[in-house]
Formats: C-alpha cells, sequence, structure tokens
C-alpha cells in the first residue's frame, strides 16, 4: 500500500468562484465581482466609469483608464456574485462530501467577507461567523478544512485606494486579516496556504503571445515580494498562535520540457522553471532569494523594493510544506512555431505526444509525476496535489444522472502516478481534486467548463435552479477514498 494511512483524499473549491452572495452579510467587493463571463474564445473583462461618467471595459488583468472607477454594469453579467451560491448551499455541499468520504475539504476565505474594504482595524462579525460554521459542518463529519487565506481576491477597496499589491501596506492589512484567520478559527483548521498560485503574477506576463513590458516585470515581482514578506508574518504568527498549525506555499505548478535538443532550447526551458517555478518555491521554503533572481531581475531592469528588516521575515517564516495544483504540461522553445497552444498560466508549442483538453490544456500524467519527484528532492518538504483535474463540457441526462468517464480517467491516471511517486519516495500528504463541486471557471467565467463529482444546475447566464446532482465519477471517488486509492477502477 503506497498511501499512508492518513492520506487526506479530498477536493477544493475557492470563496469567489462558489460562494456567490457577494454583497450579503457585510461582503465588500473583490475584483472578481467587476469581472464579467468569458469563454474559451472571449476573454473575461473589467468593467468600470470612466472620469467622464462613461461605461468601459477591459481584458480582466489590464489596467483601467486614468480616473475610472471599477463598477458593475447593468447590462453585463458578472457570474462570480453568485458563483454556486455555496453561502446559502454549504451544508448541503459539506453533505454530499461527506457521503464521497472526504478527510480533507480545501476552501478558500473571502477577503472582503473578513474585511469589507481590507483597511479596517476589526473584522466583519457576520463574516467571521460564517465561515466558523462551515468549518464546524466539517469537523462535524470528521473532515480537516484546508485553508487558502488568500485565493485572488484582494478587496477592491484596497486595489482602488492603495493601488493593490503594489502598496506595501498591503503586507500589514494582509497580516491582520491572516491573524484573525489563526486565532478564530484556532482548533477548527490546522492546514493553511498563505497565497493560492502565487506565481501566477510572474507566469501570467508572458502569454498569449505577449512579452511582458520592464514595467509590468518590476511590477509583478514587486508584488510578489510584498506577498512574499506577507506570508512569512503569516506563516510566523501561525505557528505562535498555534504550534499544531502546518502552513504551506501554493504554487501553479507546471512542468516543462524543451522542444528540442537544441541548447538554446534546453537553456530556455531551465530558465522557465526557475522564473515560473523555482523563484517563489524557493524563497518560501529556504527563506532567501535564489542566485538566478539577481539574473531576473536584470533581464527587466528590475528595481526592488527589500529591506533588510524582509530578508529577516523571509528566513523566520518559511513554509512547513509546499502545495500546489497541477493540470497540465507546457514544451518551451526558441524556435519559431505557429502551431501555438495555451493554458492556465503557460503558453507554448503543441506537445505531438499528448492530447488536449477542450480548453486546450495538455492531458499529462506523468507530468505529475515529474513534478511530485523534482520539488520533492529540491526540498524534502511534505507535499499535497491541491489541485488536480478536467475541464469538461458535462450532459445532463434526462433521468437526472452525469456520465463522465473522461474525468475518471483523467483523475485515475493521475492517481496512479502520484503512487509511483510515492513509492520513489516522495512525502506526499493529500490531494484535493478542483472543483470538487462544480464551480465558476477562473479563467473564462463559465459554468459549462465543469470539473465536480457534483453537477450543479446553473449554466453560463446564471439561468438554473442551483439543484446538486451526482456525476458518476462521484460513486467512483468514493470507492478510491474507501480503499485508500487502492480500487481505482
Ligand atoms: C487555478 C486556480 C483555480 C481554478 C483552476 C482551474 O489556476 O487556482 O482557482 O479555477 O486553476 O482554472 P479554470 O477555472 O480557469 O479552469
Amino acid at each position: 500500500m503506497s498511501f499512508r494511512k492518513d492520506f487526506l483524499w479530498g477536493g477544493a473549491i475557492a470563496a469567489n468562484q462558489a460562494e456567490g452572495a457577494w454583497n450579503v452579510d457585510g461582503r465588500g467587493p473583490a475584483m472578481t465581482d467587476v469581472t464579467t463571463g468569458g469563454s474559451v474564445k472571449e476573454p473575461r473583462y473589467v468593467t468600470y466609469i470612466d472620469k467622464e461618467g462613461n461605461p468601459g471595459k477591459v481584458p480582466s488583468h489590464h489596467p483601467i483608464p486614468e480616473g475610472a472607477h471599477y463598477a458593475v454594469l447593468d447590462d453585463h453579467y458578472y457570474p462570480n456574485h453568485d458563483g454556486i451560491d455555496f453561502y446559502h448551499h454549504y451544508k448541503e455541499d459539506i453533505a454530499l462530501l461527506a457521503e464521497m468520504g472526504f478527510k480533507v475539504f480545501r476552501l478558500s476565505i473571502s477577503w472582503s467577507r473578513l474585511y469589507p474594504n481590507g483597511d479596517e482595524k476589526t473584522p466583519n462579525p457576520k463574516g467571521v461567523a460564517f465561515y466558523r460554521d462551515v468549518f464546524e459542518e466539517c469537523r462535524k463529519y470528521g473532515i480537516e478544512p484546508l485553508v487558502t487565506i488568500w485565493h485572488f481576491d484582494t478587496p477592491l477597496y484596497l486595489e482602488e485606494h492603495y493601488g493593490g499589491w503594489n502598496n506595501r501596506q498591503l503586507i500589514d492589512f494582509y497580516v491582520r486579516f491572516a491573524t484573525t484567520c489563526f486565532q478564530e478559527y484556532k482548533g477548527l483548521v490546522k492546514y493553511w496556504l498563505t497565497f493560492n498560485e502565487i506565481n501566477g503574477t510572474v507566469m501570467g506576463l508572458d502569454l498569449f503571445g505577449n512579452k511582458g513590458t520592464d514595467e509590468e516585470y518590476q511590477s509583478a515581482y514587486q508584488q510578489l515580494h510584498y506577498q512574499f514578506v506577507a506570508s512569512a508574518k503569516a506563516v510566523q504568527i501561525g505557528h505562535q498562535i498555534d504550534p499544531e498549525n502546518m502552513i504551506g506555499c501554493m504554487i501553479c505548478g507546471i512542468t516543462f520540457y524543451p522542444g528540442s535538443s537544441d541548447p538554446d532550447d534546453i537553456l530556455a526551458n531551465r530558465y522557465q522553471w526557475e522564473k515560473g517555478i523555482f523563484y517563489c518555491g524557493d524563497v518560501q521554503c529556504k527563506g532567501k532569494y535564489p542566485t538566478y533572481a539577481t539574473r531576473l531581475w536584470n533581464e527587466h531592469h528590475v528595481q526592488l523594493d527589500i529591506t533588510d528588516e524582509d530578508r529577516e521575515e523571509l528566513k523566520k517564516g518559511t513554509v512547513d510544506m509546499y502545495t500546489f495544483s497541477y493540470y497540465m504540461t507546457s514544451v518551451v522553445t526558441t524556435h519559431e512555431s505557429d502551431d501555438m497552444v495555451s493554458g492556465n498560466f503557460a503558453a507554448g508549442v503543441r506537445n505531438p505526444y499528448l492530447q488536449y483538453s477542450d480548453w486546450g490544456w495538455a492531458l499529462d500524467p506523468k507530468g505529475l509525476r515529474y513534478y511530485l519527484e523534482m520539488i520533492y528532492d529540491r526540498y524534502e518538504l511534505p507535499m499535497m496535489v491541491v489541485e488536480n483535474g478536467l475541464g469538461a463540457y458535462d450532459t445532463l441526462e434526462a433521468d437526472g444522472s452525469i456520465h463522465d468517464p473522461y474525468r475518471i480517467d483523467y483523475l485515475r491516471e493521475h492517481i496512479k502516478e502520484m503512487e509511483v511517486a510515492i513509492n520513489d519516495g516522495v512525502d506526499l500528504r493529500g490531494y484535493t481534486t478542483w472543483g470538487c463541486i462544480d464551480l465558476v471557471s477562473a479563467g473564462t467565467g463559465e459554468m459549462r467548463k465543469r470539473y465536480g463529482f457534483i453537477y450543479v444546475d446553473k449554466d453560463d447566464t446564471g439561468k438554473g435552479t442551483y439543484q446538486r446532482l451526482k456525476k458518476d465519477s462521484f460513486n467512483w471517488y468514493k470507492k478510491v477514498i474507501a480503499s485508500n486509492g487502492e480500487d481505482l477502477d
């Protein structure tokens, strides 16, 4: 038997993609609340009113015009406003997860539900109470909550009035928020992740044929630095509040392959690993910037605001575990190609040895083994795969059944590779599949890009009953968990 007896089988969601109730019980807005729905072809947009009072929109992650302010516009649809209404369905949802035998449930806390603007001195009591109820509900079934403190949802007020993570003050606001989480949920929550896919900030710059400008890199590396310091401070406080706390980094894990044996490709691939994957892991696991950081900064003439105190904090606030998401691999080449594919936070040339999902994400279970073994060897810290799954179109049959053999196949092959990695010595502690209940896609805002074992009756325009239905994969995963990963058929 290769999976530990106490292996944490489960699934994951994020507040902004699931909760809905975006303006209920005192919650403040986040960027996702001014972000429209998109599709595989059409980007999501961020909407605003400009200084003349005219409405407008820009693709998400692009700056809005000078003097404009973010706004919800009447003639647009914002899928995150209602999510899958986990806010009002959490009891039913957790009961279903318990029925599958979940040992762990990964979810995030919406910052603006606890601190509506982000800079208040005390938290919103209704927000605090909501998560307490959710965690108690998990505990009722013996489910361990695994909590992401920040999952892409800085309060909009901090974005508008402070410039978001470009501002050093965000460190203090985040630390206050994280401290509240550790204090309020002490005894209920033991597993924490400080920042979801922290490396996305830099990885997202060179996507879709774009090349990040020096200015963008300056801002991205600076934002990351403030997040590293915020994370390191949170880790220390989390340990002081409860020495039992196990606090991890969370990296968007993409395995990069060189496109050819051309030395330029080999080197480009190695540099991609350093920039995309190792940079964040090294700082958060080793407590200092790696040697190659200087090369990365010089490449874009980046001048970082780093103090001696920051360096001390980084040293003292290293994480207890390395967690990551894994969906796909990507091919790096210095050669021209007209067959590019992109998905998640990577773009590269098509890999002729692999199949691709309907959203163009490379299906590559072996890439997960590669990632696990390489990273474990680098840090020798306990690991968890905290996101993995197949975004696919599901068909709801007339009798209410959903047959999703493609999802079962995807997960089975990834679990097999985890098992190989464990046998090869990797200390893997848990596995939470992404979107265990269908939810709003982060990348496209769609509902029809579904990941769940549990189907949610809602479409891309927001219509539906929000009824929960079990897919075939529900019973399959239940068997996997009951057999501790032995029965994968
Ligand atoms: C990761 C995010 C998740 C998530 C997932 C799937 O990058 O941490 O929030 O949604 O990817 O991506 P998508 O929703 O775009 O299919």
